[in-house]
């Protein structure tokens, strides 16, 4: 049995706000490769390697696997990149075409959105991030969220994005991030990713190590003190161990003594991250999917 951490926060009023350091988790990684190794990178896996999330195409791409040689994905064997075409036609659809990758944030704040992004050289040098949180809203443009090929195509660029002064981000059960080619600036047609290319709507736009992060509410000596006396929600502390994916057992602590009978049984919805050495959940429900090795909850909710 391995031992974890649980950090607990269930808010008693809609109402109650408490300020508490942040814990980072990952709300959802996709590298994109095969779950089982089978030596191939023209196989790969759309379902997120680790959390909970899924992945769409808009506007015309369809998308095969290749080798992700050159990524920062650490898997050296069979490691393999989303690709993605054919955009646009020169001159059509400016940031109307794109992959997008869909999570829930609830309870988080701090999301951080990263990825690698492989360029060929007649794909389009520019890509816009856009975001949603309704699956049947229109895109949006993240402000200051523009992307250069500023080495040139047939190149790997690792990006990252940080969206904390993006509060529509943060705690929705759906949030979309796309990533769009778009017009080079002040222009109306896209530019190639290599100077020496035209602009091709079947140049490649390739995807690895898409990782969505956010933060969690870590709860502090004042907000432990508070358990119990409901004026400003509830806060446990809880130490316990995953039996198996599916449930999870806690004990419930109070500052070192038992605030409920040990070995409890949560039945609900929760999303399995990696957080190797300590498990943090924000929990607005209950608990199904248990902590394994390595592993912690993030509870929707
Ligand atoms: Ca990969």
């Amino acid at each position: 049995m391995i031992l974890k951490q649980l950090a607990f926060a269930a808010a008693i009023t809609a109402s109650t706000v408490i300020t508490l350091p942040a814990h980072a988790v990952v709300v959802a990684q996709w590298n994109f490769n095969s779950p089982i190794p089978d030596d191939d990178a023209s196989t790969g896996w759309s379902l997120p390697s680790v959390g909970l999330g899924s992945t769409g195409l808009f506007g015309g791409p369809s998308s095969f696997w290749a080798s992700a040689a050159g990524s920062s994905d650490p898997t050296h064997a069979d490691d393999s990149a989303w690709f993605t075409r054919p955009y646009k036609t020169q001159g059509t659809g400016d940031k109307a075409s794109g992959v997008a990758f869909n999570v829930s944030t609830a309870g988080l704040t701090s999301i951080v959105f990263s990825w690698d992004q492989w360029v060929g050289a007649a794909a389009s040098k520019y890509v816009q991030l856009l975001y949603r949180t309704s699956d049947g809203a229109p895109f949006q443009e993240i402000p200051g969220a523009l992307f250069s090929a500023t080495l040139g195509g047939n190149t790997w660029y690792s990006r990252s994005v940080n969206l904390s002064n993006l509060p529509e981000v943060e705690n929705t059960a759906s949030l979309w991030l796309a990533i769009a080619p778009t017009y080079a600036p002040n222009s109306m047609a896209y530019e190639a990713a290599s100077p020496d290319f035209a602009y091709g709507p079947y140049g490649v736009q390739a995807f690895d190590l898409v990782t969505i992060t956010g933060q969690v509410p870590e709860p502090t000596p004042l907000a432990l003190f508070l358990v119990g006396a409901g004026a400003l929600g509830l806060l446990i502390r809880a130490r316990g161990t995953a039996p198996r994916p599916g449930e999870a057992r806690y004990r419930f602590r109070q500052r070192a003594r038992d605030l409920v009978s040990s070995n409890v049984l949560h039945a609900g919805s929760c999303t399995v991250t990696s957080e190797a050495g300590s498990c943090i959940a924000a929990v607005t429900g209950n608990i199904t999917a248990g902590c394994s090795d390595g592993a912690c909850c993030v509870c929707a909710p």
